[in-house]
């Protein structure tokens, strides 16, 4: 494969002090060393003619097992007793996966209720984020919520207005849909230059879950909503922060919004706003009011604080856009990516997330060269709307410096931007909705450093 000759003058680096930062190296030292100095070592073994294994003498850099020579000598589990049943009823990961973790970026705010855990997904598979470790976004902190003592109401323009108990909801018929939800900020650090080293605080703002729940629309007629007339819905969330945000009807009408209380085969985490929260597909997290207690149906959007204030789009003409709802077409190779290290020259599965707030993904382009040239990747199936869908590529690393990137293209034909067109359209001021392709330098060294180019 024609290799790049990195365009180093046109890369941006992070300063380097925010590598030291507390909490930011450990990323993926802890746990992943152990495999890679054996790794290592069983290259070392290999070199010096020793056990050479065969994937490696045909260029495929993933060793065999290494392991105990003497093969009588059996590990300590492949003898004894195992343990009995799970008894604290609740299964958790191995402790070997134990940093694999949500995680805060270091200053980014004040308090801990008003703030954000990014999702580490650059150690997940597929494109389902483990309940606990779906990122989460508070303005005024998480509550577990009895769900007895809980309400949902409708009201506004309605021929009846009416009060839920979760009971009752749960009741109708339901419908099960796979959709990601990314807050509108997933990114935002990265809008003037390079700001945060790995891909979990550049893009850990973003989880995918099967959610159950009952289609808005249902619960609507129910109530004899003026379907007609009443062109938005308002959402209201009942913890401290007034969460309330306008869902346009069309979007309701479709049957797409669901008001959810299950998360990949459960009841919704606390975290994500257990008993009831909105599902809005497509659209940015915001709207997916958690806590939900109540929508109003209206004639016109409400220009709440959250859609005044907060979720506007700086423009670089000075002006400010408002409602920017949906979630652009976008991608992010997940390994290899910042803070990771490339253990050999070899193979490598490229591997990486697309979504569209629009629809399907309908292909995803690998560069290894900085955008000089692309390639098609393997999108894995299912390829769902307005849902993650998973994409490898494969690649032989030749141990010179590369440049890692990717380019989600959608259904509607919208192509991901690259920092240079996404500038030019919406300038470097802005907080929301950066959609553009992230690059990974890979060094010489295996270290592999976030990188924008200019
Ligand atoms: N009631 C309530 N709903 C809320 C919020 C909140 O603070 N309170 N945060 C919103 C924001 S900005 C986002 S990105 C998503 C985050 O959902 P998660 O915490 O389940 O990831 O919830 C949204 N819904
Ligand atoms: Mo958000």
């Amino acid at each position: 494969m024609n290799q790049p000759d990195v365009p180093s003058g046109r890369i941006k680096k992070a300063p380097e002090n925010f590598l030291t930062r507390e909490g930011i190296k450990t990323v993926f030292a802890e746990g992943r060393q152990g495999r890679r100095n054996f790794i290592r070592s069983a290259f070392a073994a290999a070199a010096a003619g020793a056990t050479a294994p065969l994937a490696m003498a045909q260029g495929n850099p993933v060793p065999a097992e290494g392991g105990d020579p003497n093969i009588l000598n059996l590990p300590e589990h492949a003898k004894g007793l195992g343990q009995g049943v799970v008894t604290d009823g609740y299964g958790k990961p191995s402790k070997y996966e134990a940093n694999v973790q949500r995680r805060q970026s270091p200053g980014l705010t004040q308090t801990t209720q008003a703030s954000v855990s990014f999702a580490p997904l650059q150690s997940l598979f597929g494109i389902i984020t483990p309940s606990g470790l779906h990122f989460e976004r508070h303005h005024q902190g998480w509550w577990d919520i009895d769900p007895s003592k809980h309400r949902f109401m409708i009201n506004g323009m309605v021929k009846r207005p009416m009060v839920f108990t979760m009971d009752e909801i749960m009741r109708l018929p339901s419908v099960s849909r796979f959709h990601f939800i990314e807050c509108g900020a997933n990114t935002a650090a990265e809008w003037g230059n390079v700001a945060v080293p790995t891909v979990q605080y550049t893009h850990g703002m973003i989880s995918c879950s099967e959610f159950t729940g009952v289609p808005l629309i249902t619960l609507l007629e129910l109530a004899g909503a003026d379907l007609k007339n009443g062109k938005f819905v308002l959402a209201e969330g009942g913890e401290g922060s007034a969460m309330t945000r306008t869902i346009p009807m069309s979007l309701i009408r479709s049957g797409e919004v669901i008001v959810a209380y299950g998360q990949n085969g459960e009841m919704l985490r606390p975290e994500n706003g257990y008993p009831l929260r909105l599902v809005v597909p497509g659209v940015q997290g915001v709207s997916w009011v958690k806590y939900l207690r109540r929508v109003e149906v209206g004639d016109k959007p409400w220009a709440t604080k959250d859609e005044a204030i907060h979720y506007i789009d700086l423009m670089p003409d000075g002006t400010h856009r408002q409602y920017s709802n949906i979630q652009e077409c976008k991608s992010v190779v997940t390994t290899p990516s910042g803070g990771q290290v490339l253990l050999d020259k070899g193979f490598y599965n490229v591997t990486g997330l697309a979504w569209s707030g629009r629809g399907k993904i309908r292909k995803v382009d690998v560069s290894v060269d900085g955008g000089r040239n692309w390639r098609e990747a393997r999108l894995e199936t299912p390829v769902l709307s307005k849902c993650i869908t998973r994409f490898n590529l494969d690649w032989v690393w030749d141990g010179k410096s590369a440049i890692i990137q990717s380019r989600a293209t959608d259904d509607t034909g919208f192509v991901q931007p690259t920092y240079r067109q996404l500038r030019d359209a919406r300038g470097t001021r802005s907080i929301y909705h950066n959609n553009a392709i992230q690059s990974w330098l890979v060094q010489e060294n295996g270290e592999i450093k976030n990188v924008q180019l200019s």
